[in-house]
C-alpha cells in the first residue's frame, strides 16, 4: 500500500474522531491540505464565505459531533479565523485549526512571497494562531504522527482548539515517523480521587438540602449521561446560569429553571442560594453576562466544585480528578434526597393580540411554542440571547450561544454548523439584524450545503442591545444600512427556501406554521420595535450601568 503523506495522514487521523466535514477557504499553501480533503472519502469540504464564518460554523459544529475540522490558508486566512478559533478557546469547543505554509525551502531562502511582510519571517503568526489554541504543532512527515497524537490528546482533554501547520513541500511528502497507538482519554490520579469523593460524600452525607448547577462544559465534554445519573441517585434539583442553559435536557423533571441571583424565580433563589450544599458540576463560570451582573450570591462555603480536571472541596483541591470519574463515583454513593423541592419553570405567557405589531414581550413566547424536542436552537448575543435565555425549552432541546466570548455574527456561522453536525435535528438560528450583517454572507452556504434550519432575523433599526445598554440610545452608531432581509436567500443562491416578512403577531404565527410545514429551509424577518427589549436585557442595562458606570 502507498505510504501517506504528511497531510493525508492528519485528514485521515481526524476522521477518526468521527469528524466527517470540514469547514474553511481553500488557499494556495493549503492545497496539499485542502486536496486530502478533498479526496478523502469520508470527509466533505464544507466551503464558507470567508474564514470568520468557517471558524463559527467550526465551533457549532464541535459543539455537536464533540470536535471539528477548519482549514485556511497561511496568515490571510488564519488570522481572519482568530476571533472565532480564539471564541472557541473562551467556550471549551474542539476546533482543529489546520494551516498549509509557504514551502521550508522559501523559508530557508527567506524568499519574499505572498501572504508575508516582505522580511522574509515566516513564523511570526504561527505564534498569534498558536494563542488562539491550547496546543500546537509545526508538523513534518517525521513527526507527525506522534506529534498528532500530542495535539489531539490534549485538545480533547480541554475540549478546546488545537493549532496545526504543515509547509507545503513536506505536507505532500511521505511520513517517514513511527506508527503509534492511538491518543489515551486523561486519567484520574486514584488517591486524590478517592479523596475528593470521600470529602465531597461528607458534605453531602450532612446536608439536609442541596442542588446541583450543570456547567456548560457537561455538553462539551458529553458527560451529560454521567451528570443526569448523578442528579437522580441524588434526587436534587438542578438549575443552571444563563453561559450553562440546557447542558442538560431542560424536559428533566428535576429542572427547576435559570439561576441569575436575586432575580431568579424565587424558588430558584431559595434552592441554590439557600441548600446546604451545591454541587458546581462541570466549573460554572459565574460570567458578568451569565449572572446578570454578578448578582450570585452562594456561599463558597457550601460548594463542592467539580472542575475539569480538578475538584474543590471546603478549600482544598484534589488534582488530577476528572469530572467523569467524580460524576460516576457520586452517582454510585450518593444519599438520595428524598424531599427535594422540584418545582418546574412555568412556560412563559402568550401576550399580544394577532393584529398587533410584535413585539419583545410577544415574540419570546412565540419562540417557546415553536421549539420542538431535541431542536438545537442557535442564539444571538444581543436582543436574542437575553430573550430566548428566558424561556424553557422543550424535551432534548439543547441551547447553544456565545456567552463568555460574544461576538456578533458568531451565530449564524455556528449555526450552519450545528445544521451540518446533524442533519436528523432542526437547527433554529435566532439572530438580530446588526449581528446577522456581520456573517449573512453565509446564507448562500446553507444552500449549497443542502442544509434546512429555520432561521429568525429580528429587524429592529439597529443594535438594539446597545441601544439598551446606553443612557442615550441613539447615537448614530447603533445605526444599520437597511437590509431587505428576507430577500437574502434567493439572493444568495436558496431559491427553494420558505421566506416571509413578518410585522404582526399573527403573520408571525402564520409563517411559523408554514416554515414547521415546509420541506425547505425557512428564513423570517421579523420587524420588531426599535426601542423595545425583552425583561432580562432590561435588567442587565441597569446592572452593568451600576456595576461599570457606562
Ligand atoms: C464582533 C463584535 N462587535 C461588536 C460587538 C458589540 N455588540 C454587542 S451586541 C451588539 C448589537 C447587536 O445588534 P443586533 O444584532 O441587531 O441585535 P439586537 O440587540 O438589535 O436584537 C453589538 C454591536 C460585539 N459583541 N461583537
Ligand atoms: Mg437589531
Amino acid at each position: 500500500m502507498k505510504q501517506k503523506t504528511a497531510a493525508e495522514y492528519v485528514v485521515e487521523r481526524l476522521s477518526k474522531l468521527g469528524i466527517t466535514d470540514c469547514f474553511g477557504i481553500p488557499g494556495d499553501y493549503a492545497f496539499p491540505i485542502n486536496d486530502a480533503i478533498a479526496s478523502h472519502e469520508k470527509i466533505q469540504w464544507r466551503g464558507c464565505s470567508n474564514e470568520l464564518n468557517a471558524s463559527y460554523a467550526a465551533d457549532g459544529y464541535a459543539r455537536i459531533r464533540g470536535a471539528s475540522m477548519l482549514c485556511t490558508t497561511y496568515a490571510v486566512g488564519e488570522l481572519s479565523a482568530l476571533c472565532g478559533v480564539m471564541g472557541a478557546k473562551a467556550e471549551r469547543s474542539t476546533v482543529f485549526h489546520l494551516v498549509g505554509m509557504s514551502s521550508m525551502r522559501n523559508q530557508h531562502l527567506r524568499k519574499v512571497v505572498h501572504h508575508t511582510l516582505g522580511d522574509g519571517v515566516f513564523q511570526n503568526f504561527i505564534n498569534i494562531s498558536a494563542q488562539s489554541a491550547c496546543v500546537h504543532a509545526i508538523l513534518t512527515p517525521d513527526n507527525c504522527v506522534y506529534e498528532m497524537e500530542r495535539v489531539i490528546t490534549t485538545a480533547m482533554a480541554n475540549r478546546q482548539p488545537a493549532y496545526i501547520i504543515v509547509a507545503e513541500d513536506l505536507a505532500t511528502r511521505p511520513i517517514t515517523g513511527p506508527a503509534l497507538a492511538h491518543y489515551p482519554e486523561p486519567k484520574s490520579d486514584a488517591d486524590e480521587l478517592k479523596a475528593a469523593v470521600e470529602a465531597a460524600l461528607a458534605k453531602l452525607e450532612s446536608a439536609k438540602t442541596g442542588c446541583i448547577l450543570p456547567a456548560f462544559t457537561v455538553s462539551r465534554f458529553g458527560f451529560q449521561a454521567e451528570l443526569t445519573a448523578l442528579i437522580e441517585a441524588s434526587g436534587l434539583p438542578f438549575a443552571t446560569t444563563g453561559m450553562d442553559k440546557a447542558a442538560l435536557s431542560e424536559g428533566h423533571p428535576q429542572y427547576i429553571g435559570g439561576y441569575a441571583g436575586k432575580f431568579s424565580p424565587p424558588n430558584v433563589v431559595e434552592t441554590v442560594e439557600g441548600s446546604d450544599v451545591v454541587i458546581n458540576a462541570g466549573g460554572v463560570l459565574f460570567t458578568d453576562l451569565s449572572t446578570a451582573g454578578f448578582a450570585d450570591n452562594i456561599d463558597p462555603a457550601k460548594m463542592i466544585t467539580i472542575g475539569i480536571d480538578h475538584t474543590q472541596v471546603d478549600g482544598r483541591i484534589y488534582s488530577n480528578v476528572r469530572m467523569r470519574d467524580m460524576f460516576a463515583e457520586l452517582a454510585a454513593k450518593v444519599k438520595k434526597f428524598t424531599d427535594a423541592k422540584l418545582q418546574r419553570p412555568a412556560q412563559a405567557e402568550l401576550v399580544g393580540g394577532l393584529d398587533d405589531p410584535i413585539t419583545a414581550a410577544s415574540l419570546y413566547p412565540r419562540y417557546q411554542r415553536f421549539f420542538k424536542p431535541n431542536d438545537i436552537v442557535v442564539a444571538e448575543t444581543g436582543t436574542s440571547s437575553t430573550g430566548v435565555g428566558g424561556l424553557l425549552l422543550p424535551e432534548g432541546a439543547v441551547y447553544h450561544n456565545q456567552t463568555l466570548w460574544g461576538s456578533i455574527g458568531w451565530a449564524t456561522g455556528a449555526a450552519l454548523g450545528t445544521a451540518v453536525a446533524d442533519r436528523s435535528r432542526r437547527t433554529v438560528l435566532i439572530t438580530g439584524e446588526g449581528s446577522h450583517q456581520l456573517t449573512g454572507n453565509e446564507i448562500g452556504n446553507y444552500g449549497r450545503h443542502g442544509v434546512k434550519p429555520v432561521i429568525f432575523v429580528l429587524n429592529n433599526e439597529g443594535f438594539g442591545a446597545e441601544r439598551a445598554l446606553e443612557e442615550y440610545p441613539d447615537w448614530e452608531y447603533n445605526d444599520l444600512a437597511p437590509w431587505d432581509y428576507h430577500t437574502l436567500p434567493a439572493a444568495l443562491g436558496c431559491k427553494d427556501w420558505f421566506t416571509a416578512k413578518v410585522r404582526t403577531n399573527g403573520e408571525l404565527e402564520a409563517a411559523m406554521q408554514q416554515a414547521e410545514a415546509a420541506d425547505t429551509a425557512g428564513y423570517i424577518e421579523i420587524v420588531g420595535q426599535k426601542h423595545d427589549y425583552p425583561a432580562g436585557l432590561k435588567l442587565m442595562g441597569s446592572r452593568l450601568s451600576e456595576l461599570y458606570g457606562i
